[in-house]
C-alpha cells in the first residue's frame, strides 16, 4: 500500500507514535510517505520504503503567521499524485485533519480520492482542539475524516462529550516495540550509588505534566531510602523542577538528562517511573517504562487507568495528591518481593500494547477507509 503519514517531528508522543508505526509499516513492505516541516526524530530515512518530504512554508513580510496548513495541503496534494498514496494518516487533529480535508477536495478536482484516517492523541482534543479559536474546525475536520481513531477509551469519551461528533471513533491504542527493552546494568553505576533506588521520569515538561509534584514525590521517597531521579527530555518547567530542588537540597540527587536517545536503556536500570499528569490521553512514557518491567506511580487522569493498572502494575492516585503518590511509591519500593511482583505485571501488561499487535489494527482501519472514501 502506498501510505502518507503526517505528524509532528519532535519528540512528543503523537508523534513518536506515527513514526514508530510507519517505520513498522515500511518493514512490512509498505511504501511509506512522511510530511513534516522537519524530520521526525525517530525516522530513519536510510530504511527501505521509507521517504521524508520536508514542509516547506515561504515566508512573506505580509505574513504575521505564516500559512503552515496551506504548504502542507499543498505537499499532500503533490505526494499523493506522485507516488499515487492510497491513504493518507494524520497524526494529531490541528492542524493535520483541517489539511487533509483541503487536500483531499483538491484532489477530488482532479478525479483523485485520497482516503483521511486521523488519529486523535490528546490534546488536539482536550485542551488546545476545546479552545473556541479552533473548535468549529476541527469539529467539521474530525467530522470529514473517512476513519477516526483515539488512542484510548477515554479520549474517544472526551470528544464525544467536548465535540458534536457524528462518526465512529475506534479506539486503537498506543503501541511499543518489546524488543527494544532489553535487561542491561551496565550504564547503571553511572547514574546511582550501590544500593540506591532510581527513580525515573520521561516528559516534554510541559504544565500538564505536573513536574513540581514528581519533585515533591522523591523529596518524599530519598527521605526514606537512598535514591536519585532521573529526568529525561526538556521543556517549559525544566528550569523550575532544577530550582525546587534546589531549594530542597536535593539538587545532586535530581539528574536532568535531556534528549537523550538512550530511554530505553535508562528504563531499563529504572526502580520507579513518575507520570502525576493532569491531562493524559494515554501515557506513552508510562507504558515504556512498562515496557522496561518498570513499575508506575501514576495520577488517575484520563487514559492512564487504562494503562497502569492501580495495585497490579503500579499505583494511581488523584491528581495533585502527592500523598497519594508518596504511599504509593512507598508500597511498590519498600518490599522486594512486592516490587519484582509488580514489575513483572507491568511488563505483562506492555506485551499487550505490542507493536505487532496494534499495527494490524491501523491496516485494518486503511481498508475500511478505502472502502468508504471511494466505493461510498
Ligand atoms: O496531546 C499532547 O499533549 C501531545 C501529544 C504529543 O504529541 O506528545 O501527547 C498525547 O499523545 C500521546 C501519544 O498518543 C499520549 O501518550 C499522551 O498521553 C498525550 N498527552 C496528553 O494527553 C497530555
Amino acid at each position: 500500500m502506498n501510505i502518507g503519514i503526517v505528524g509532528y517531528p519532535t519528540y512528543g508522543g503523537s508523534g513518536v507514535v506515527a513514526t514508530e508505526l510507519g517505520m513498522y509499516l515500511a518493514k512490512l513492505g509498505h511504501k511509506v510517505h512522511f510530511m513534516s516541516y522537519s524530520q521526525p526524530v525517530r525516522l530513519d530515512v536510510l530504511e527501505p520504503n521509507i521517504y521524508y518530504h520536508e514542509v516547506n512554508v515561504q515566508d512573506y513580510p505580509l505574513f504575521e503567521y505564516q500559512p503552515y496548513e496551506l504548504a502542507l495541503s499543498s505537499k499532500m496534494v503533490n505526494i499523493a499524485l506522485k507516488y499515487k498514496l492510497e491513504v493518507i494518516h494524520v497524526h494529531y487533529a490541528i492542524p493535520h485533519a483541517y489539511a487533509a480535508y483541503m487536500a483531499k477536495q483538491i484532489l477530488l478536482e482532479k478525479g483523485v480520492k485520497l482516503p483521511i484516517v486521523t488519529t486523535l492523541h490528546g490534546t488536539d482534543i482536550t485542551l488546545v482542539g476545546r479552545n473556541p479559536s479552533y473548535k468549529q474546525a476541527v469539529n467539521f475536520s474530525i467530522n470529514n475524516s473517512d476513519v477516526v481513531t483515539s488512542v484510548s477509551e477515554s479520549l474517544k469519551q472526551d470528544t464525544l462529550a467536548f465535540f458534536n461528533i457524528q462518526k465512529e471513533i475506534e479506539v486503537i491504542p498506543n503501541f511499543l516495540d518489546l524488543s527494544l527493552y532489553r535487561p542491561d546494568d551496565s550504564c547503571k553505576h553511572n547514574f546511582a550509588q550501590e544500593g540506591e533506588k532510581i527513580i525515573t521520569h520521561v516528559s516534554n515538561f510541559r504544565k500538564v505534566k505536573r513536574i513540581p509534584d514528581v519533585v515533591e514525590t522523591f523529596f518524599r521517597i530519598q527521605e526514606q531510602m537512598p535514591a536519585v531521579l532521573l529526568m529525561l527530555g526538556d521543556g517549559p518547567e525544566k528550569e523550575r523542577a532544577r530550582k525546587q530542588a534546589q531549594d530542597l537540597g536535593i539538587a545532586e540527587k535530581v539528574k536532568f538528562l535531556g534528549k537523550t536517545s538512550e530511554v530505553e536503556r535508562i528504563l531499563c536500570i529504572s526502580d520507579l517511573f513518575l507520570l502525576p499528569s493532569e491531562k493524559e490521553s494515554f501515557g506513552l512514557a508510562a507504558l515504556e517504562a512498562m515496557g522496561a518491567g518498570v513499575p508506575v506511580v501514576s495520577s488517575n487522569a484520563g487514559g492512564l487507568g487504562e494503562v497502569n493498572i492501580h495495585g497490579q502494575t503500579g499505583m494511581t492516585a488523584d491528581i495533585g495528591d502527592v500523598d497519594a503518590l508518596f504511599a504509593g511509591a512507598m508500597h511498590i519500593l519498600s518490599d522486594a518481593q512486592r516490587h519484582l511482583d509488580f514489575a513483572q505485571a507491568a511488563r505483562v501488561q506492555a506485551e499487550r500494547f505490542s507493536i505487532d499487535k496494534v499495527v494490524p489494527l491501523y491496516l485494518k482501519e486503511y481498508e475500511e477507509a478505502i472502502a468508504r472514501c471511494c466505493n461510498g
